[in-house]
Parts: C-alpha cells; sequence; structure tokens
C-alpha cells in the first residue's frame, strides 16, 4: 500500500528502544501485568487517575504493523478493557497515537489506557 518496509520496522527486538528496554526490565517500570504476549506498566506522565500502557514484547512500530496480526491486537484490548475493570470501574479510553504527527513520541507500539474518573473530551 506504498509503505516501505525498512529493516527497523521488521525487528523483533531492538537494543535502542525504549519499551524494548522496559520489556527487558533493563529500565524500571510499575507493572501491572504480564503474559507472555504483552506487559502493561504505568505511564510515567499521567494523563488520567488510571494511565497504563499496554505493550507487545516484541518490537512493532505501530499500530498499522499489530493489524495485520489481530490475534495479538486482539489480545491488546483484551487485556486493556479487564485492566481498566481491575484498577478503575470499568468504563476506559483506548488510544493508538500513530505516527509522529499524532503525538507518538516511543515507535514500539503502545495502547494507552485511560481510566478512573470522567476524562474530559481531547487531546491526549
Ligand atoms: O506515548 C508514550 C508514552 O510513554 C508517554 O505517555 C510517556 C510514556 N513514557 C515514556 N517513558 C516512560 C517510562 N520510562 N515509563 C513509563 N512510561 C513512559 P506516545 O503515544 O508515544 O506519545
Amino acid at each position: 500500500m506504498g509503505t516501505s518496509v525498512n529493516e527497523h520496522d521488521t525487528l523483533r527486538h531492538d537494543p535502542d528502544c525504549l519499551f524494548c528496554r522496559i520489556v527487558d526490565g533493563e529500565i524500571p517500570s510499575e507493572r501491572v501485568h504480564e503474559d507472555e504476549q504483552v506487559i502493561a506498566f504505568r505511564d510515567l506522565h499521567p494523563k488520567a487517575p488510571v494511565h497504563v500502557l499496554v505493550v507487545p514484547r516484541e518490537h512493532r512500530r505501530d499500530v498499522t504493523q499489530l493489524a495485520a496480526e489481530p490475534a495479538l491486537l486482539s489480545h491488546v484490548t483484551t487485556v486493556a478493557a479487564h485492566l481498566a475493570g481491575e484498577l478503575a470501574d470499568g468504563d476506559f479510553r483506548l488510544v493508538f497515537n500513530t505516527g509522529a504527527g499524532a503525538g507518538q513520541t516511543v515507535f514500539h507500539v503502545h495502547a494507552h489506557v485511560l481510566a478512573g474518573g470522567t476524562l474530559a473530551e481531547g487531546e491526549l
């Protein structure tokens, strides 16, 4: 579809990637969930009373790559919903910033789960 796949996009582990290093435990995080496919941890700069990131263990650039792996994408959303129920009242917002223009700063796909209290409309 006109997108080029470079080596970086296909890496399953990138030693220079912040979230790969968090997955490896090289950089500390406050984990709230982990299983064979994903980990979830609290965002360093929370934008809601509950703000966690659900992150595949393997490196993928963004949600457009995850779309090619429906089972993994589905698992990310299932874990997100479960955590919203466990850590808050079950209502939540799920955000995938995709591309720098949309605010993506870490290019290892992550689902922002925002929950707890009444969430304002607008930017993440
Ligand atoms: O979201 C990237 C998010 O990652 C942003 O909300 C801050 C968060 N972040 C950055 N570094 C850390 C560490 N070390 N722990 C936890 N959370 C972190 P984006 O959608 O790419 O802008």
